[in-house]
């Protein structure tokens, strides 16, 4: 069996995704690559590392032919609300940096390559509730636009290249992270938790009723793995599956965690650059898509996954002082 590489390691999904595909395929099958961010202790202990920026097509070819790849796990990325204030770098990742890794792969005999998009890819003229597979588009932010790039691009590799390139339209992940997240839209899903465990409060800043779709990230993994080991024959879609588990809102999700911590208290300062941008998303999604194709099914609710995280938040936090 050949190698996987997993690009983007350091991000949220790479820190989860990269030890669980050690845990199945072993150890020294799966390289994870960082760039900029310094990979964490637990994917540098968990075996073969190594540093790729994306925007570097001569580093992408030269670790596919070191390392003997044959998928890529592609998750660099500039998210959505960084992306808007750093559009340089946006275009140069989010673009240039996956047409390199397509490009490369199919120059080095890759066999499959994930990327996944986002629920970025839609925008405000999306029908939102439940947001069909296959819609009107139209995003109006950077890094939106270059997810819809990379579906549009992933289903041109595999129906005309001879690339198989997958990818699902994630939405906003909910994981216990070592540090804050920052760039994204979604991120007050994950910082909330930050805030009941060390201080019983948070300030939100999306507006108390703004529903997106979440999921928490032992579903998103097994969401990528199932999507990866998926028979080919049975895709009629490629780069551009829907996915779906909850959809909260930042009212709903103060709510679940004050059952379990009464304490707790939320106010908002709205971010005008993060609401809009969570104002043109859609509120739920319609995965059928991905159900009938690869068996999608989601594991967790907003209940279990609060449960989960305030229990991993407190050990991980506890560990941490
Ligand atoms: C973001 O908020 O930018 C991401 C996403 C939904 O793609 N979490």
């Amino acid at each position: 069996m050949k190698r996987i590489l997993v690009t983007g390691a350091a991000g949220q999904i790479g820190q989860d995704l990269v030890p669980a595909l050690r845990e199945r395929y072993g150890s020294d099958m799966v390289v994870a690559a960082g760039h900029r961010k310094p990979l964490p202790g637990s994917v540098i202990r968990g075996g073969p590392t190594t540093a790729v920026d994306v925007t570097d097509y001569g580093q992408i070819v030269d670790t596919i032919r070191k390392y003997g790849i044959g998928t890529i796990h592609h998750l660099s990325t500039i998210l959505s609300a960084l992306a808007e204030q750093e559009r340089q770098r946006g275009h140069e990742v989010n673009i240039n940096g996956l047409y390199n890794v397509l490009e490369a792969a199919h120059a080095c005999g890759v066999e499959r390559v994930v990327a996944p998009s986002s629920i970025a890819a839609f925008g405000p003229e999306t029908p939102r509730e439940p947001t069909p597979n296959d819609t009107i588009q139209k995003p109006n932010t950077l890094y939106g636009i270059a997810k819809v790039f990379g579906e549009l691009l992933g289903n041109y590799y595999s129906t005309k290249v001879g690339l198989d390139v997958r990818g699902l339209r994630l939405p906003g992940i909910v994981s216990c992270m070592d540090q804050e997240p920052t760039a994204g839209t979604t991120d007050y899903a994950v910082l909330i938790f930050f805030g009941a465990i060390r201080e019983k409060r948070y300030t939100c800043f999306l507006k108390p009723d703004t529903r997106l779709p979440m999921m928490y990230m032992p579903d998103a993994i097994k969401a990528i793995i199932d999507l990866a080991e998926a028979d080919f024959a049975r895709l009629r879609h490629h780069a551009d599956f829907n996915v779906a588990a909850m959809s909260f809102t930042p009212a709903e999700l103060a709510g679940a965690i004050r059952k379990r911590i009464p304490e707790f208290e939320m106010d908002y300062e709205i971010d005008p650059l993060r609401q809009a941008i969570a104002d043109s998303w859609p509120r739920s999604l319609d995965d059928s898509a991905a159900r009938r194709e690869w068996g999608w099914e989601p594991g967790y609710d907003m209940d279990g996954m609060v449960d989960d995280m305030l229990d991993k938040m407190r050990k991980k936090l506890q560990k941490a002082d």
